[in-house]
């Protein structure tokens, strides 16, 4: 049995049905690790992994709020306070019917890393709630907003946990759920991040998870010695934030994005997707996708129904690069399988884990390039940072400086995680570049800390 192995034994029985995906991004992690485990015996002696994989605390709590129709509405709320042994707790939040806690340590999990990636003094965390704000009224989701709020305020601070957004959080929401901190505690601090620009948000922040993402893909694509992006073919599932962004940052650099997709399904647009009219339907009108057609007859709407189960429309277009970021494994064996066949030369992940352990075996296998989503996507809490550093010193910066940090973030994360992976014998595997790099200096820190 290889070291491993022999790690992953230790959490088998923690492998239930809801710690599904916690469990995937553990044993990711724990392959990924086993050179750096057995080089240095310090992180076995200290028990790291074993004190990793356990949050420090899980928060768990009622919400009751009052609907439009006057009628109680019960929700369960979560904060999962993973590790603070770089910086304080820091992660986003998540407003969706399948949230529960096997997710929110997936998420907080691959966080801890994430942030560790950044080089910023920063910990790990996740939370949010069942609550679905589809279809609410924006007077529904402030009533929930006040009522998550009011237990969550007790356990967040500037120094102790600073959440954000994710799935179902933006700045309307990251405005609620400011408003009643502040009203509660009649302090104005930087509790939260991905806040309105005109009370305390950094420019750029919407744009950063995306943008960074892009930013990522053509240092990773110049390192490697493929053509560059501008004039090429890119698929992006998803039609939130980071989607959004990611194809307006291609578009600016000439690259064609022509798809989209929601939870209902997806847009192929093969003249590149009319990104005002997306932002409109998605981000203004909060509607579906089905909408695009109307204004764009020539463009194909495919429900997800249409497609058959295991595989998703959007990876069986050609493409030169993807860009899944809607959520975790929405791209499968069967996806990418697809890719490869039509002649993708890269994938980046710009949601958090959205590629199965297959399709990630099967697109490094074949030669591919392959940003994995704690890499590719961490401009999203390293422009929350900038947010929490420019709030302490009660200063603004400049787009362009916002933009010019988040730029040499990018760089710099790639850069590291592919000389990583180098040094440990496993040149261009970014998975295990980001994961070790990621670990080690967590792990490290552990250490000095003491138990
Ligand atoms: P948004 O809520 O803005 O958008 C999510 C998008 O994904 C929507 O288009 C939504 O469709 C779709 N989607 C959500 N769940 C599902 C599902 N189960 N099946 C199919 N489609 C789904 O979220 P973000 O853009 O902020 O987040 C997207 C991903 O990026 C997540 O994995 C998140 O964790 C990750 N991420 C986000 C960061 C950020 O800064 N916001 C930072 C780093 C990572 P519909 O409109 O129908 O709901
Ligand atoms: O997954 C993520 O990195 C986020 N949702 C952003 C976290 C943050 O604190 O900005």
């Amino acid at each position: 049995m290889g070291i491993a192995e022999e790690e992953i034994a230790k959490f088998e029985n923690s492998n239930c049905e809801e710690n599904k995906v916690f469990y995937q991004a553990m044993e990711e992690v724990i392959y990924s690790i086993a050179p750096l485990l057995e080089s240095d015996p310090r992180y076995t002696e200290h028990a790291i992994l074993e004190r990793l994989v356990v949050p420090d605390r899980i928060i768990k709590f009622k919400v009751s709020w009052l609907d439009d129709n006057n009628k109680i509405q019960v929700n369960t709320g979560y904060r999962v306070q993973f590790n603070n042994a770089l910086g304080p707790y820091k992660g986003g939040l998540r407003f969706h019917p399948t949230v529960n806690e096997g997710v929110l340590k997936f998420l907080g999990f691959e966080q801890i890393l994430k942030n560790s990636l950044t080089g910023l003094p920063i910990g790990g965390a996740k939370g949010g709630s069942d609550f679905n704000p589809k279809g609410k009224s924006d007077f529904e989701v402030m009533k929930f907003c006040s009522a998550f709020m009011t237990e969550l305020h007790k356990y967040i601070g500037p120094r102790i946990d600073v959440p954000a957004g994710d799935i179902g959080v933006g700045g309307r929401e990251i405005g609620y759920l400011f408003g009643e901190y502040k009203k509660i505690t009649s302090s104005f601090d930087g509790v939260l991040t991905g806040k309105p620009f005109f009370f305390g948000g950094s420019l750029m922040r919407p744009e950063a998870t995306g943008y960074g993402a892009v930013y990522f893909t053509e240092t990773m694509l110049e390192m490697e010695g493929k053509e560059p992006l501008t004039g090429k073919v890119c698929t992006v599932s998803g039609a939130g934030n980071v989607a959004l962004h990611a194809i307006e940052k291609l578009q600016q650099l000439g690259a064609i994005p022509v798809t989209c997709t929601d939870s209902r399904g997806t847009i192929y647009d093969a003249r590149g997707v009319d990104l005002d009219l997306l932002k409109d339907i998605k981000l203004k009108r909060r509607a579906s996708l089905e909408e695009y057609i109307q204004t764009h007859a020539e463009a194909k709407y495919i429900p997800v129904s249409e497609y058959p189960e295991g595989g998703h429309a959007v990876w069986d277009i050609p493409c030169y690069a993807a860009f899944p970021c809607a959520t975790q494994n929405e791209l499968t064996e069967i996806d990418a399988q697809n890719l490869i066949a039509n002649g993708c030369q890269s994938v980046t992940e710009g949601a958090n884990m959205p590629s199965t352990p297959e399709a990630i075996e099967a697109i490094q296998n074949h030669g591919l390039c392959f940003a994995p989503a704690k890499a590719a996507n961490a401009g999203g809490v390293a422009v929350s940072e900038f947010e929490m550093s420019q709030n302490a010193a009660m200063s603004r910066w400049s787009f362009e400086e916002v933009d010019a940090k988040l730029k040499e973030t990018m760089q710099m994360i790639c850069k590291r995680v592919a000389l990583t992976a180098k040094d440990y014998g496993v040149e261009g595997n970014y998975v295990d570049g980001a994961n070790i790099a990621g670990f080690k200096k967590v792990a490290d820190a552990m250490i000095a800390e003491g138990i």
